[in-house]
């Protein structure tokens, strides 16, 4: 495999979902690793067929790893996480339980979160009833993780993969009140958050975006 590693990410992206693209996820991964990469852009506003080729639903981010190209950033820190023990652990053990956080990240806390943030953008508030079953559902979610998050450090014992997608998907509710009742859970956004790969990253993609302006 070559040495440096492209993550994929759009030119330009409007001002609100900055921050928050989620090549962020991988250029923190490879912060965390210190596996060396660059960043390369697509246009947002046209989507060439080349884009799909990439990415079929014509999103980013993508990561090309030498001859092979990967999508979906769940499968790209799964990618990276064979490649950095800094990423995932070696055992068995340890390495299934990170795998399985790392799903339910995307797969159980993720679809409860993406809701609510997309009815925020089109201008429902958590008062309107539209948004009542999808707050219920949400907190529901947020209950269970409390306890987890309220025992341990990170959610597979080291710092993983894992940890990178659950942070993310959780950050999404920082601007809102609603981790406010789930402290176990706001502190740990912050615990990941404060680490130097996730500063890096963070400051690297805004900067990205900006200098398109
Ligand atoms: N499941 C995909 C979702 C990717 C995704 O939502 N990408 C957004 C940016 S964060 C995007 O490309 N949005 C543009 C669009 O959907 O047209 C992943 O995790 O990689």
């Amino acid at each position: 495999m070559n040495d440096t590693l492209v993550v994929t990410t759009f030119d330009w992206v409007p001002e609100t979902p900055r921050g928050y693209v989620r090549d962020l996820r991988v250029r923190w991964a490879l912060e965390e690793a210190g596996l060396p990469y660059r960043v390369e852009s697509t246009p947002f506003r046209e989507r060439a067929a080349a884009h799909y080729a990439h990415q079929p639903f014509g999103q980013v981010p993508w990561l090309v790893d030498g001859g092979r190209s990967i999508f979906e950033s769940g499968a790209i820190l799964l990618h990276l996480g064979q490649r950095s023990a800094a990423l995932l652990p070696t055992e068995a053990g340890p390495r299934s339980e990170a795998t399985t956080w790392l799903f339910a990240a995307l797969n159980s806390m993720e679809p409860a979160i993406l809701p609510m943030t997309v009815l925020e953008f089109a201008g429902f508030t958590p008062d309107m009833p539209v948004t009542q079953p999808f707050e219920a559902f949400l907190k529901a979610r947020l209950g269970h993780l409390e306890p987890v998050l309220a025992g341990r450090e990170w959610l597979a014992g080291s710092f993983s993969v894992a940890d990178i997608a659950m942070a993310d998907a959780l950050r999404l509710l920082n601007e809102s009140e609603r981790l406010a009742a789930f402290p176990a859970c706001r502190a740990y956004v912050g615990r990941a958050t404060a680490r130097p790969a996730f500063i890096k990253a963070h400051a690297d993609q805004l900067a990205h975006f900006a200098a398109a302006d």
